[in-house]
């Protein structure tokens, strides 16, 4: 731990100790939690806190964190310069159990290999997924496909992924080095979910954000469950394709840098990395019909960003944003559902990448969605992160993968 991080714990400590005392005070009002509208516990945000707890470190860019949920203990650490590797035990193999530094574009810092999602039936099938930008173009075109592909473990080598198996799913011509999405993810419905930015620069100068022709700015979701390829779930809201790509799920994104699903609702997060001054939340509870306009370009946050093109009925606000005053890019999180974090049950958490400032998000007794008191990390918080259990992780820039704890 250096002096810094050690001052900063220490300074966490302090607030914590004193916010404590304050819930103390609260709860002692307060016998019973309170439901609020949504049927849920309210969330009192002065009484919100985390602690970080290092788990491992000496990676190289990382920017992600899963689970393959086999029952094997190893937990998968995303390098955006293209390694896999395996934490075991609290240490790192060696050897990585996957090298796609020869298939990825790593000439943006927002370029490389950004996701990974174990198949739900990984213990059986083997099979895996990737969110990186492609060291070619299908097309010819760009700085570097976005692409999902997915890859199989190796036969005999549990420890190794297979990259002859590498299958192409979707590849996606990207203008820009910046704003490539990433993600992958599985849903509650078994579909694959991956986030597209808006291609890139600024300002969205090609419209792509609100352009269902287009992947870029989108989230799309997919049945893998086939041989090979991909099809589209019937219910997908541009499944014949006469009014946008049948992959689309929800549209009208800048760069969604992280979403999620809540594992005790099945409800949709998204954190949408803002322009020039608003960073926001999208929620899509569980439930919500495809085809959500989530307002990019037209709309930055809650706000008209294009003005003669704006109109806030149009599209889903976010239930949250914050400015530039605060913050510079969002990191969105997950909500805490792990018996680490019991406190905290039902929030959702999430960070600035710039500011290195983590919070909560819950619902207030009346229902109103509700900001805590930041915590201060001191870090570069690249991604959020969870395992099989549910415990929350975040990765950062000083190289390490950090669980979160109850401070
Ligand atoms: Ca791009």
């Amino acid at each position: 731990m250096t002096v810094a991080e050690s001052h900063s714990n220490w300074a966490r400590r302090l607030l914590g100790a004193a916010r404590i005392c304050f819930a103390a005070a609260a709860m002692c009002a307060i016998a019973e939690p309170i439901a609020n509208a949504a049927g849920a516990n309210a969330f009192d945000p002065q009484t919100f806190d985390v602690a970080l707890e290092k788990v491992a470190d000496g990676f190289s860019r990382p920017v992600f964190m899963a689970d393959p949920g086999d029952g094997s203990g190893r937990l998968f650490v995303v390098e955006q310069g293209g390694l896999v590797r395996i934490l075991r035990d609290g240490g790192i193999e060696p050897e990585p159990f996957l090298d796609m530094a020869p298939f990825i574009a790593d000439g943006n810092m927002e370029q490389g290999l950004l996701g990974l999602a174990f198949d739900p039936d990984f213990a059986r099938n083997g099979r895996l997924y990737v969110g990186y930008t492609a060291a070619t173009s299908a097309t010819g075109g760009g700085v570097g496909d976005d692409t999902i592909a997915r890859l199989t473990v190796s036969k005999n080598d549990p420890d190794k992924a297979d990259p002859a198996s590498l299958e192409i799913l979707i590849a996606v011509e990207d203008p820009y080095g910046n704003h490539n999405g990433g993600e992958v993810m599985f849903g509650p419905d078994g579909y694959l979910y991956g986030g597209f930015g808006d291609g890139g620069a600024a300002g969205d100068p090609e419209g792509n954000g609100q352009n269902p022709r287009t992947l870029l700015g989108s989230i799309v979701r997919i049945d893998v469950s086939g041989e090979t390829g991909y099809t589209i779930p019937a219910d997908n809201p541009f499944a014949d394709g006469n009014k946008g790509r049948p992959e689309i799920w929800v549209y009208g994104l800048r760069n969604p840098w992280r979403f999620s699903f809540d594992r005790g609702t099945g409800d949709l997060w998204i954190g949408d990395v803002g322009q020039d001054w608003i960073e926001e939340i999208d929620y899509l509870p569980a439930g919500s019909p495809g085809g959500a306009n989530l307002g990019w370009r037209t709309m930055e946050g809650s706000s008209c960003y294009e003005e003669d093109e704006c109109d806030p009925t149009a599209s889903v606000l976010p239930i949250a944003e914050y400015t530039h005053e605060e913050g510079c890019s969002i990191t969105g999180g997950y909500v805490s559902r792990g018996a680490a974090l019991p406190d905290i049950a039902g929030v959702y958490v999430f960070a600035d990448f710039c500011f290195g400032t983590v919070w909560g998000l819950g619902q207030s007794a009346d229902g109103e969605w509700v900001r805590s008191d930041p915590v201060q990390t001191g870090l570069n918080i690249t991604s959020f992160a969870e395992d099989a259990e549910g415990n929350l992780y975040l990765t950062a820039t000083d190289g390490a993968l950090y669980r979160l704890v109850a401070p």
